[in-house]
């Protein structure tokens, strides 16, 4: 008999173990209850941009099945839940008309949630942008901001008494890059230089939300959600350390130095001049005072990890682990980028508002799911989490991603990042056995 005890990993007291998801991926009815079209109707609709032709026009029904799911939440002993609001369903034109039935749809979701102890963090935009704004030009049009200041202002009048933690956005790089330079999301735009006019405008419509939000929700803790990766040179040239600079700029810095009071990194500006991002040099979008706006102080920074940015091609020829989306498992650099983010930052407080893998493993014949990849990729990202936290990093909570398996915008339905599966035929709902083992580690509050 052994007497070696397992290490144990103990998390501080009250350190908050949540799930998330957002608003299109899992909600499912498109256009019911005066829902107006968003950017993602629209482009999922469009043939050819999505893998297999999927859309979210039913997702995992969530609108119909909340209850259940709130239920499978509280099976896995959550503190709280992530979620996002879909701005349509608010104000179907974008701006102006309210419609009463999507506030309550949220409002009922808030109170079940405050009911059974779960501690609800709202995401104020996670993409779904009304269509009708669309029309107007999008997020490269200034009058989307104000649009925006004013969705915010309507759904924390709501919803403030009782949400007190809000996500202004939710990955802004990929909103801008991926939406409107790569064109692989909605709305599909290849234009670099509108892409960088999105970032501003993202930026500043935070900042412009955040003390609508205060003085909204009495009390409220407010941050923004980032997409952060660790740039690592793959291997000690020039090359490869000028892409990680590069890298690290293009997806980290470009937001965390103006959000923190540093206005855009210098060596980006003139990066992005040369590449064309920033025509003639002229950015005159930026009005006077908005890194001012820009800088509003929040109470946290939501860290969105998945793998690290190898620039360039390992010498040794290594083969990677990778999940199913061909993202590299690489938990050390979580370590490494809370500690960055701490050393070089210092946010007051951090939540990881999202990690987790993609894997595809099903049922099995006795109907239990084994997803055992899953299980050692969040064990070994919690453990790294926990190391920084012994460094001093402020972190005080972990959102897995994703609460249920859904809909993985263009990659449709075929990647599944859920710690519940879901069958899209039936809208069955199973939990699988990462999802019994994340509840085993909330109740412990210790990972092992
Ligand atoms: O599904 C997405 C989520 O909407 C935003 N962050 C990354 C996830 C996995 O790709």
């Amino acid at each position: 008999m052994t007497t070696t005890s397992e290490k144990v990993y103990r998390f501080p007291e009250g350190f908050i173990w949540g799930a998330a998801t957002a608003s299109y991926q899992i909600e499912g009815a498109w256009n019911e209850d005066g829902k107006g079209e968003s950017i993602w109707d629209r482009f999922s609709h469009t043939p050819g941009k999505i893998n297999n032709g999927d859309t979210g026009d039913v997702a995992c029904d969530h609108y119909h099945r909340w209850p259940e799911d709130v239920a499978l939440m509280q099976e896995l002993g959550l503190k709280a839940y992530r979620f996002s609001i879909s701005w349509p369903r608010i104000l179907p034109a974008g701006r102006g008309q309210v419609n009463q039935a999507g506030l309550d749809f949220y409002s009922r979701l808030v109170d079940r949630l405050l009911e059974v102890g779960i501690t609800p963090f709202v995401t104020l935009y996670h993409w779904d942008l009304p269509q009708a704004l669309m029309d107007e030009g999008g997020w490269p049009n200034r009058a989307t901001v104000e649009a925006y200041v004013e969705y915010t202002d309507v759904v924390t009048r709501h919803l403030g008494d009782r949400v007190k933690h809000w996500i202004t956005h939710n990955e802004p790089w990929v909103v801008a890059f991926i939406g409107h330079q790569l064109g692989d999301h909605a709305p599909g735009w290849q234009d670099s230089a509108a892409a960088v006019r999105v970032s501003h405008h993202l930026l500043v419509s935070h900042g412009m939300a955040v003390p609508v939000i205060r003085q909204n929700s009495a009390g409220a803790e407010v941050g923004i959600t980032l997409n952060l990766t660790f740039a690592q040179p793959a291997t000690d040239t020039p090359k490869d350390y000028h892409t990680a600079r590069w890298i690290d700029g293009h997806i980290n810095r470009w937001f965390l130095d103006p959000l923190f009071g540093r206005r855009y990194p210098a060596d980006m500006v003139a990066d992005y001049i040369d590449k064309g991002f920033i025509p003639n040099g002229e950015m005159d979008y930026v009005l006077p005072g908005d890194f001012d706006i820009i800088t509003a102080p929040t109470d946290f920074l939501g860290v969105n990890y998945y793998t690290r940015a190898l620039a360039g091609t390992p010498k040794n020829g290594e083969t990677l682990e990778r999940t199913e989306m061909g993202w590299e498992v690489y938990p050390e650099g979580l370590y490494r980028l809370l500690n960055r983010l701490h050393f070089d930052y210092m946010p007051a407080k951090i939540y990881i508002t999202e990690n987790g893998a993609s894997y595809s493993d099903g049922p099995d014949a006795d109907g239990r799911v084994r997803d055992t990849r899953r299980q050692a990729y969040l064990r070994q990202h919690f453990m790294a989490a926990h190391r920084a936290m012994q460094n001093g990093v402020p972190l005080a909570g972990y959102f897995v991603w994703s609460l249920l398996d859904n809909f993985e915008w263009a990659r449709g339905y075929a990647q599944r990042f859920g710690l519940i599966w879901v069958d899209y035929n039936t809208q069955q709902r199973i939990i699988k056995d990462s999802g019994w083992w994340y509840k085993e580690v909330i109740a412990r509050n210790e990972v092992r």
